[in-house]
């Protein structure tokens, strides 16, 4: 599909969500603790299977934290981002997926869960919770988390590269992909630190180390002692494409402020990144939060907009379904 036609998707996909009244993440009836009675213990036995996980594999945090961003943005937060297809038509067949991780990890939750309290706690609400002990085991902020979302059993991989934004956007872009699923400029600004934990692939940033207009040109809004940094640790060759960097270098495995201060200086790793800077409300809060003496702020801020993400096109009550597995087959 075309650039152009990609980027209009988003703004048909609002003009519809407008002309069907208020969005259904408005309706949403998610409440915290909804397994207080039917599973008391479904957010400890979460937590101790993070810490377990995470133990085994550190890096796994930031892609448990990435996963709930995709499920929530493709189709709504309904676990169909651990669906499998056997002709590769899934969400986790999409582009966008290529780089995602932790299926197994949440596979390994449910199980644990299946045996404690069988077809109670949905994969929706496990990727949600492992989202947020992610955070906290990476030495950010512990929030509430809403829970009492139900599983989808659809998964189309074009939605998910129709719903994620690719990380060559600008900032009209993101707000576009992200007013879509109800999320304003503040909320973006606050998501994007979540950049403060995990890596990326060479292959999501190198047009503006080589070939930025085409005209084998480097980005100029980005830092060229970061950009002579970066030219080094992913040659224009691209090598056989494993090769990752942190996202926020220097602090790529805690969850802190120092995301802000490094697309301050830098420009980020991702235009999208970088783009914080050209909008004057998302810029704002980037200097806000790279000058903060504390991140208390930040962490309310974000737990807000978790909850936020969270809410987008759920399940609830008799909707959906809760599987006794994740990533079954649905072709
Ligand atoms: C315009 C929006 C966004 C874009 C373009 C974007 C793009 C990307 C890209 C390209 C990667 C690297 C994938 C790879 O090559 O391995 C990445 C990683 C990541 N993203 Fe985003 N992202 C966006 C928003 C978000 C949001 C809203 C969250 C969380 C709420 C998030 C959390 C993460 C995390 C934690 C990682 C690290 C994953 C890992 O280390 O496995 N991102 N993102
Ligand atoms: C579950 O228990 C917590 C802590 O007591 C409480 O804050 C929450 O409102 C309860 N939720 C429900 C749905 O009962
Ligand atoms: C640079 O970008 C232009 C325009 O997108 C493209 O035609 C050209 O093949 C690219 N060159 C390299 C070496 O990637
Ligand atoms: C934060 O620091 C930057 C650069 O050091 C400065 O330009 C900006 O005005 C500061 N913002 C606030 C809110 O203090
Ligand atoms: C998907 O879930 C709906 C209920 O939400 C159910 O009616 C339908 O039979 C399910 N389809 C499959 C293939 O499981
Ligand atoms: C983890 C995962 O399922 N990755 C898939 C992403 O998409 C590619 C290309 O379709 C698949 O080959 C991967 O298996």
């Amino acid at each position: 599909m075309s650039r152009g036609r990609r980027r209009l998707l988003p703004v048909l996909a609002l003009l519809l969500v407008a002309a069907a009244g208020p969005s259904s993440s408005a309706e949403a009836e998610l409440v915290f603790g909804f397994y207080n009675a039917t599973c008391p213990i479904a957010e400890g036995v979460v937590f101790a299977e993070m810490r377990a996980i995470l133990q085994e594999d550190a890096t796994l945090a930031p892609s448990l934290l990435r996963m709930h961003y995709h499920d929530c943005f493709v189709q709504g937060c309904d676990g169909s981002v651990m669906l499998r297809s056997r002709r590769g038509t899934a969400e986790r067949d999409a582009a966008p997926n290529r780089s995602m991780r932790g299926f197994d990890a949440v596979e390994r939750i449910k199980a644990r869960l299946e045996m404690l309290c069988p077809l109670t706690v949905s994969c929706a609400d496990i990727i949600a919770m492992a989202a947020r002990d992610a955070v906290h085991l990476s030495q950010g902020p512990w929030y509430e988390v809403e829970t009492g979302r139900r599983d989808g059993n659809v998964t189309v991989a074009e939605y998910a590269a129709n719903d994620l934004a690719p990380p060559d956007s600008n900032i009209v872009d993101v707000k576009t992909f992200f007013s879509v699923k109800s999320l304003n400029s503040r909320d973006i600004a606050v998501l994007f630190g979540s950049h403060s934990i995990g890596t990326s692939h060479c292959a999501a940033f190198q047009k503006r180390l080589y070939n930025f207009t085409g005209a084998m040109d480097q980005d100029p809004t980005l830092d060229a002692r970061y950009a002579r940094r970066l030219r080094k640790l992913c040659p224009r060759a691209g090598g056989r494409g494993r090769t990752k960097v942190p996202i926020d270098p220097g602090s790529g495995f805690t969850f802190d402020l120092s995301y802000y201060r490094h697309v301050l200086a830098t420009g980020g790793l991702f235009q999208s990144d970088g783009s914080l800077l050209h909008d004057a409300s998302t810029r704002g809060y980037v200097e806000k939060m790279a000058n903060a003496s504390s991140p208390d702020e930040y962490y309310k801020d974000f737990a807000a907009a978790m909850v936020k993400m969270g809410r987008t096109d759920v399940l609830h009550g008799s909707q959906g379904e809760v599987r006794t597995t994740c990533g079954v087959f649905v072709d």
